[in-house]
């Protein structure tokens, strides 16, 4: 949390008026610069009655460079709180990726992420369209988007047709205005573009599907962008990397989906990445179900928020469904408060069926998210929060 980002939200708002741009810092910053205000002017008073124009005006500057650097304070702090986030999905193939999507942007709306860019990992053309016209919902109209061509799971499934498709009182839930058509780059290559672009160790990366986009990114090559390769550019400029996918539970003979989707590119993943992974594997949010009376209640015109028109395409309602993305987004922005418990470090392999094995290790790279029984009202109540945007859920 503690690196600087260059592109802060509430610095987009107000580029020419100081004063509406202190008003958008912290309002004790604010109270304190009124408070310098009112006293310079006051010490200045008793000159003024001698030399009105002149000290009034003195008086003023100081105030003014005094603001300036008071909003210059505020802005460093604006700064280091906001997360400079990649977000790599499937969307498409489970509906726990848009509740996450969901949760990204409204921590981007308090100001606590900026979202960099989507790269999409299901190698379905609609995809583009649904996170464009999504993107452009909640406001990001030119999101960079970038796509995994001939990549894994190309087929339309459920939800992303009837979203695109869903006419109410004749208008479209989603207003897509981008398709493959419009030079959406290879995710890999704009992840490089991201990337070099920003302070050294300060982006956090969020995988929540196969991992095909991130072997193409270890795999790449120096290119106009950056003259690292793919593992030089992610050791330089990449903080965390939050990975849905593994399973970790002592015993289990079953396998986690988004890694068998493409197990060369996951075996990758954990052989090559050269810094820090946290995973959440599936028995994390198997344990904590969204609540379909969230679904139902929480969201003004719920009837047409492409959010909820999705999760009742998915499946037929009502149903509660994992929370295995959303885990991911909730670790990887606040990582320091303490929702979860960690493993200690260790290695992750991923075998040739696809099982992930932990290996303890002292100075491995590698972790994985616990969740103890008194943590997890206190972990849903946050995710379903995030998801609608408000202190108190319906359903709690
Ligand atoms: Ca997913």
């Amino acid at each position: 949390m503690a690196n600087l980002v260059d592109n802060s939200p509430s610095l987009k708002f107000y580029p020419n008026d100081p004063f509406k741009y202190l008003k958008s810092m912290q309002k004790p910053f604010f109270l304190l610069a009124s408070f310098l205000n009112s006293s310079l002017y006051n010490t200045f008073q008793p000159v003024t009655i001698l030399n009105a124009p002149r000290k009034k005006t003195s008086a003023s500057l100081v105030c003014f460079m005094l603001l300036l650097l008071l909003a210059g304070c505020a802005q460093q702090q604006s700064k280091e709180i906001s997360v400079p986030v990649i977000f790599d999905t499937d969307i498409g193939n489970d509906i726990d990726d848009v509740l996450a999507l969901q949760m990204l942007f409204n921590y981007e709306k308090e100001g606590k992420v900026n979202i960099l860019g989507i790269t999409i990992s299901k190698s379905n053309p609609r995809v583009v369209e649904y996170i464009d016209g999504y993107c452009r919902f909640n406001g990001r109209e030119n999101m960079p988007l970038g796509h995994a061509y001939n990549g894994v799971n190309p087929e339309p499934y459920r939800y992303v047709p009837t979203t695109l498709d869903t006419l109410v009182n004749g208008e479209r839930v989603l207003f897509s205005q981008r398709s493959l058509a419009n030079d959406i780059p290879e995710g890999y290559m704009l992840q490089r573009q991201l990337l070099a672009a920003q302070p050294d160790h300060s982006v956090v990366m969020i995988v929540v599907g196969p991992q095909t986009n991130i072997q193409r990114l270890l795999e790449s090559e120096p290119d106009e962008h950056s003259n690292l390769n793919g593992i030089a550019l992610v050791k330089r400029k990449v903080r965390l990397l939050s990975v849905m996918g593994g399973l970790y539970t002592k015993g289990s003979t079953l396998l986690d989906w988004n890694i068998v989707q493409d197990i060369k590119a996951a075996q990758m993943l954990f052989e090559k990445w050269p810094g820090g992974i946290v995973v959440s594997g599936p028995e994390v949010g198997n344990d904590l179900l969204y609540p379909h009376q969230s679904i139902l209640n929480d969201f003004t015109d719920g009837y047409k928020h492409p959010l909820c028109v999705s999760y009742k395409a998915y499946e037929p309602m009502p149903y509660d469904r994992p929370t295995w993305d959303l885990t991911s987004v909730l670790y990887a922005i606040e990582p320091d408060a303490g929702y979860f418990d960690l493993s200690g470090s260790g290695t992750i392999a991923i075998d040739s069926a696809g099982n992930g094995i932990f290996t303890d290790n002292p100075n491995g790279k590698h972790r994985y998210l616990k969740v103890p029984e008194d943590k997890k009202e206190r972990i849903l109540k946050k995710m379903v929060n995030q998801v609608t945007g408000k202190q108190e859920s319906t359903y709690q």
